[in-house]
Order: structure tokens, then C-alpha cells, then sequence
């Protein structure tokens, strides 16, 4: 039963077969003896030596000394749910898996999401691309869709992935910088492969600094296949659409959260799930008739175009839905093993350059990672189907299969296990016409790299845009070779020219238009191949690339952060933490110490942080407390600073901020009281009961347009 929402799953049933618990038990080895002293190793009289006869010590130590597998290459750091995902419409005249055709089925899943570039240790807000990998556990066998937060990805052939990984992770000379791509040798890079520009508007934007895991999209990139029951073929692009809307944080508030709570998105996706908000997409597919392949002025192949939504729109046809934590990080989200070549009937691959190494990578990783090819009998990466092959042996199997024969024609075990008809679910790969020349060649059809990152730079909204340009000039700020960051800014002059200006001007180079071969590569680079064509976007403006464009009217699990002290005026707490709670939001009190707060009418409260065991990053928005006595308790010497950082960080980062009755002291003392202009993420005591507005500010996230003015 899955535990959470008491509905039969048969994954999480059959997980509940490899679960234990200690509860009542007593401590045993691993060959089932009961321990009586764990508190002190077998030694000869009790100041002598540790005697080797102690095999409790022994396997103890051995055990510990084997407990860490290599990290991934990539993706190395995740965090990972259970959930269900649900078919609302079936997909049925377009493929013939049978979990996009039943209507209303339901399948379990699981999903881990990652950082790319940093170790397993690292903080989760690095500038970066995040993973969102699913594994549908389908009644016809394990579905693989390892995707990530953006729609493209930075190269076009998988022969060019190693360089880049190399490029981006520490420098290898003195392992410097972690997960940040703030370097000489990724820029350097960068500034050689102009395919990946599209990419790196994406990376730049503030999609790479999420808010939350629950409030990123998810793209299959590629363009895949989809196969129906008559043979009848489409292009598909997969998308996931957060119920919750896209938003990310202020990149100063990335930088000041990796300090004070560096596991700030495995916290929140585990607190959401504890909490009953269960994080929700809706799952979304662009389908194009096989013989519509070349109907667009990009190369379905390329994954470093996506398809705009104006000209082949989302359909959104299920539900993602993740409602249970895992019970063991290192057995669930550390082994689960994704691979996209994990595919069933009804869905098949395309010739993508990038796609077809990926199908070779995946497996071939976990052979290094998990240390045999029987990881699919880990438990979370078990299919739901029970597994029959003549394939047998290896380190550490599990199954104990039974009879004679382990191959394949026999006679001795009946001929079983037998080959399965397409019509009993057999898959059978897409009969497609291939002819060509063997070449190792890029199709002319890939050379255009930078209209769509123009499509994308455009689609931004103004304050996007300045994050990006910001993003840009820290990144490039730290770049030590001018020669590298002159090269990028003349790049960027194919996406925009004020852009490029921009950047050149706080990088101190200039803009200049880029000569092929340049003169500071080796005389026989072959980079020259690498340059694109000029070409204009066929859409000036997509919406769906605008994080502005998903803000979606809830303030449904948003934390807000609310000051008290002693004093404090009870009723206006209690009056906004119902109203703020009954719009789904999380409240959370913030005293000077973790003592109990008595309020005006002489109840107490229980504060669960103190004013130095967090910060205003930590939360989506701030109510300071009204109450004479209060607000005189928070201005003594060693509260008052504290709170003014708070109220001034949290107005920096565009925060809405309510100022309760008699907080006009902390109101002028810190920076609001320097606005302008009507700021409607600031509501303050002279207004009476404005909780309407402040949860409208709320749900609108974050004030970027007041930034400049705010920031000043
Ligand atoms: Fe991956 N990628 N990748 N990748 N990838 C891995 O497999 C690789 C690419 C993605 O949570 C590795 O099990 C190559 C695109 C995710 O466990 C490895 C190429 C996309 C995850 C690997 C790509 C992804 C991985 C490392 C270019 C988005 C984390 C550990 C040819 C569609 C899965 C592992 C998890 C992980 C190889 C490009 C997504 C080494 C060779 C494009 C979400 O096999």
C-alpha cells in the first residue's frame, strides 16, 4: 500500500517486500547472531591488543570501510520521491503504450532531480541545469524519461559530451571551483562551440536557479518517437508543466542560501511531501506527423532547438504527481539507475546524434557505479513485470532462477522462456529506412546556432533579461584570460548586441566581431566548421519561454517567515497565520531566541527559529509582528540589527513584506522607507487589515520590477 495516500501501488507493495524496520529488534551481524556488546572490540586482557578472532569487530569495520560507490559523473548530487502518474486523455491513435492509452490509469513512479556539475556534497543552488529523471513503472516493463529543467541541451553530437563535462567541472590542476561553471575552462569552451548559445541563454537565465524542485518544468529534449497499434508513426517532445508555476530566487540569494542551507531544495521537496502538499505537473506532449519531419526551418534532431509552442502547442494530456518520501536515501535515490534507452512498445528513438551515445552511456555508467549488471535487480530499479531471460550470474545476484537450461533454443526447458508476438506485448524497434554514406560529418540542416537563443533572449521580460546580463557579467567576471571573454562577448553579439555591449562593457573587453580561424587557436582548429549561419528567428516571441508568463494566482506552500517578540500582538497573529494557512502557505516564527514568546493576552508561543538560526533567503516572505512591547524588545541593540538585515534582505530580493501595527521604527529605519514609488509587495500598518494584498504579492512571487529601485 502506498503509506501516504492509501492507495494499492503495486511498486511501492513490492518494495515493502526488500523494507525492514529495527523497531523492538535486537542487534545482530549479518549472518543473523545476536550481539551482546557493542561497545567494546574482543582484546587480550583488557589494556592488550585487539585480538583478530573478534569477527563482530571484523565485519563491522569491513562493511564501513566498503559503504561509498562512486558518485555519478554527472548528476551526482539528487533527491528523490515516490508518485503516481495519471493518463487524463488517452493518447491512443498516437502510440500504443498502454500507460498513455487507458484512460484514468495510473502508474507508479519514481523521480530523482540533480544538479549536473557538482559533487554528491555540493550546494543545491548552483548556476546550473537540473535533472528531472522518471522512471514509470509500467505494467509492460520500466519507462525511463530522463529529462532535464530546460528544453535544449549545450552540444548537438554525443561525441562532444566528455569535453564539455570536462570543460565545466573543477579545473583539473587544483580541483577549483565546485558545481559553478564560472570559469576560465567552460567559458573557454563555450566561446569555441557556438552551437551551444541557444543553451546558454537558458543556463544564464534565472532557470537555473530554482526556487524550488516543484516549480521547474521538465523536457525530454529530444524529439522521440511515438508508434500506434497500425504502425503509424509521430515525432513527440515531452514536457512537464509545475501546477505551481515556474520561479526561480535572486542569484544573490542563490549565493547567501548555499551558505545557510545548502540542502534548501531536498529540504523543501521533502518538507512539501511530509506536509501533504504533494508537488503536481501536468504532462504535456508536441506531436508532429512523421511526414511533417522537415515542415520547420530547424532540424528536428538538433536537441539545441525546441519546438515554440506557437507552432506545434503542448497538448497536456496526464498528471505528475509525487506523494511519498523515500525511506533510505542511499537504497532509493543513490541506486536508482535511469537509462533513456529503458523504453516500451509504442515509443522508440530518433537518429539524434546526442541521444543515440546517451543510449550507450547509461548502462555502461552503472556497470562502474553499482559494480555488476545485476543492477536491476536492486530493488527500486525492479520492473513490475517479473523478468524471464536465459541472462545469468554475475556480482551479487539475487534472483535464484530454477532449471537446467540457460539458453536459448532448448528442448530440455520446453523452449521457455519464449519470445513474446507484438500482440502480447512484444516490442519490435520501428522499421525505419536507413540509407547513407558511413561519415563522420554534422547534417548542414544543424547550422544555424543562434536564432532560437535570440528567441529566447527576446521572450524574457525586462527584469529576466537584466538577471541574465547579470548572470553573464558575474560569470565572465571571473574568467582570468581576456582573450576568453572577448571571444564570448562576440558571440553573444549573434544574440544581441546590447546585450553583448553590456557585458563587454563590466568585463572590460570589447565587442568585437568574431575572425575565423582566431588567432589564439592552433593553426589546423577546425572550429571554422563549427560557425553558424545568421539566421532570424521564424517567431519573434514565444510566451511559454517566459518564467513571468507561469505565475499562477496561490501562495499554496509558500513559507513566510513571521517576526515575533515578547509582547506580541496575539490576535493579528493568529488572525493572519488562519487566513495565510487557509491559502495553503506555511508559517513559520522567528524570535530573537528559541524561548517561548509571551504575547499581549498571555498565551505563549513557540518560535521555531531565532533570529541567528536563519535568514530571510529561507522564506518566500516576511510578517513583522505588531505590539508596542514587541517592537521595543526588537530594536534593543543586539535584536535590531538583525532584524533590519532581514527586512532589508528580503526587500532586496523583491519579497513581499508585511509591517504590522507600531513596527513604523523598523519600517524607517531600514531601506523600504527609501521607495519611490507605489511598491505593491510592501504593506504596512496605516492600511488596516491588508492581507488580501499581501497574499496577492505572494502569489505573484517576487517584485522584479521594482528590482532597480530596490537594489539602488
Ligand atoms: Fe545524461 N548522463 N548524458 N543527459 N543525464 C547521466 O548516467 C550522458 C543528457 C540526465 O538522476 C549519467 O546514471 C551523455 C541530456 C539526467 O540518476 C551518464 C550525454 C539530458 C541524469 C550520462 C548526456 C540528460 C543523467 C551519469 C550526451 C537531458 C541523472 C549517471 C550524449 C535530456 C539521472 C547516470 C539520475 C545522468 C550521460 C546528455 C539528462 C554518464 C553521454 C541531453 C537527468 O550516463
Amino acid at each position: 500500500m502506498n503509506m501516504k495516500t492509501n492507495e494499492p501501488n503495486q511498486k511501492a507493495e513490492q518494495l515493502d517486500v526488500h523494507s525492514t524496520s529495527n523497531e523492538n529488534e535486537k542487534l545482530t551481524t549479518n549472518q543473523g547472531l545476536k550481539i551482546n556488546n557493542n561497545q567494546d572490540s574482543l582484546k587480550a586482557g583488557e589494556r592488550g591488543p585487539s585480538l583478530l578472532e573478534d569477527f563482530i569487530l571484523r565485519e563491522k569495520i569491513t562493511h564501513f570501510d566498503h559503504e561509498r560507490i562512486p558518485e555519478r559523473v554527472v548528476h551526482a548530487r539528487g533527491s528523490g520521491a515516490h508518485g503516481v502518474f495519471k493518463l487524463n486523455k488517452s493518447l491512443v491513435g498516437y502510440t500504443k503504450a498502454r500507460f498513455l492509452t487507458e484512460l484514468g490509469k495510473e502508474t507508479p513512479v519514481f523521480v530523482r532531480f540533480s544538479t549536473v556539475t557538482g559533487s554528491k556534497g555540493s550546494t543545491d543552488l548552483a548556476r546550473d541545469v537540473r535533472g528531472f529523471a522518471i522512471k514509470f513503472y509500467t505494467e509492460e516493463g520500466n519507462y525511463d524519461l530522463v529529462a532535464n529543467n530546460m528544453p535544449v541541451f549545450f552540444i548537438q553530437d554525443a561525441i562532444k559530451f566528455p569535453d564539455l563535462i570536462h570543460a565545466v567541472k573543477p579545473e583539473p590542476d587544483n580541483e577549483i571551483p565546485q558545481a559553478a561553471s564560472a570559469h576560465d575552462t567552460f567559458w573557454d569552451f563555450i566561446s569555441l562551440m557556438p552551437e551551444s548559445m541557444h543553451m546558454i541563454m537558458w543556463v544564464m537565465s534565472d532557470r537555473a536557479i530554482p526556487r524550488s524542485l516543484r516549480m521547474m518544468e521538465g523536457f525530454g529534449v529530444h524529439s522521440f518517437k511515438f508508434i500506434n497499434e497500425e504502425g503509424k508513426v509521430h515525432f513527440v517532445k515531452f514536457h512537464f508543466k509545475p501546477r505551481l508555476g515556474v520561479h526561480s530566487v535572486a542569484w544573490n540569494e542563490a549565493q547567501i542560501l548555499s551558505g545557510v542551507d545548502s540542502d534548501f531544495h531536498k529540504r523543501d521537496l521533502w518538507e512539501a511531501i511530509e506536509n501533504g502538499d504533494y508537488p503536481e505537473w501536468d504532462f504535456g506532449v508536441q506531436l508532429i506527423p512523421e511526414e511533417d519531419e522537415h515542415q520547420f526551418d530547424f532540424d528536428l534532431l538538433d536537441p539545441t532547438k525546441l519546438i515554440p509552442e506557437e507552432e506545434v502547442p503542448v497538448e497536456i494530456v496526464g498528471t505528475l504527481t509525487l506523494n511519498r518520501n523515500p525511506d533510505n536515501f542511499f537504497a532509493e535515490t543513490e541506486q536508482v539507475a535511469f537509462h533513456p534507452g529503458h523504453i516500451i512498445p509504442g515509443i522508440d528513438f530518433t537518429n539524434d546524434p546526442l541521444l543515440q551515445g546517451r543510449l550507450f552511456s547509461y548502462t555502461d555508467t552503472q556497470l562502474s557505479r553499482l559494480g555488476s549488471p545485476n543492477f536491476h535487480e536492486i530493488p527500486i530499479n525492479r520492473s513490475i513485470n517479473t523478468i524471464h531471460n536465459n541472462q545469468r550470474d554475475g556480482h551479487m545476484r539475487q534472483q535464484i532462477v530454477k532449471g537446467k537450461s540457460s539458453y536459448e533454443p532448448n528442448s530440455i526447458g520446453g523452449g521457455c522462456p519464449f519470445q513474446a508476438m507484438m500482440s502480447e506485448g512484444g516490442f519490435a524497434s520501428q522499421q525505419e529506412r536507413i540509407s547513407g554514406e558511413k561519415v563522420r560529418e554534422r547534417s548542414k540542416s544543424f547550422v544555424d546556432h543562434y536564432s532560437q537563443a535570440k528567441l529566447f533572449y527576446n521572450s524574457q521580460s525586462t527584469p529576466e533579461k537584466l538577471h541574465l546580463q547579470n548572470a553573464l557579467i558575474f560569470e565572465l567576471s571571473k574568467v582570468t584570460r581576456p582573450e576568453i571573454r572577448e571571444r564570448m562577448v562576440g558571440q553573444l553579439g549573434y544574440v544581441d548586441m546590447f546585450l553583448a555591449w553590456r557585458v563587454a562593457e563590466k568585463v572590460g573587453v570589447e565587442v568585437k566581431k568574431l575572425e575565423w580561424p582566431n588567432q589564439s587557436l592552433p593553426a589546423d582548429s577546425n572550429i571554422i566548421e563549427l560557425q553558424s549561419e545568421e539566421r532570424e528567428p521564424k517567431i519573434k516571441i514565444s510566451e511559454a519561454l517566459s518564467m513571468q508568463n507561469t505565475v499562477k494566482n496561490t501562495i499554496q506552500s509558500r513559507k513566510i517567515g513571521f517576526i515575533i517578540a515578547g509582547g506580541v500582538d496575539a490576535g493579528a497573529i493568529n488572525d493572519l497565520k488562519v487566513k495565510l494557512e487557509g491559502e495553503g502557505a506555511r508559517v513559520e516564527l522567528i524570535a530573537p531566541s528559541l524561548a517561548p514568546v509571551r504575547t499581549n493576552d498571555g498565551s505563549t508561543l513557540l518560535p521555531k527559529h531565532s533570529l541567528t538560526s536563519t535568514a530571510s533567503v529561507c522564506f518566500d516572505a516576511l510578517y513583522i509582528a505588531g505590539g508596542e512591547d514587541a517592537v521595543k524588545e526588537l530594536l534593543i541593540p543586539e535584536n535590531r540589527h538583525l532584524v533590519l538585515h532581514f527586512i532589508n534582505e528580503a526587500y532586496k530580493h523583491c519579497k513581499a513584506i508585511y509591517f504590522g501595527t507600531d513596527t513604523q521604527v523598523l519600517y524607517h529605519n531600514s531601506n523600504v522607507s527609501a521607495k519611490q514609488h507605489d511598491d505593491p509587495g510592501i504593506i504596512t500598518w496605516e492600511d488596516g487589515d491588508q492581507t488580501g494584498k499581501f497574499i496577492n504579492a505572494i502569489a505573484k512571487h517576487r517584485v522584479w520590477d521594482h528590482e532597480m529601485e530596490r537594489n539602488a
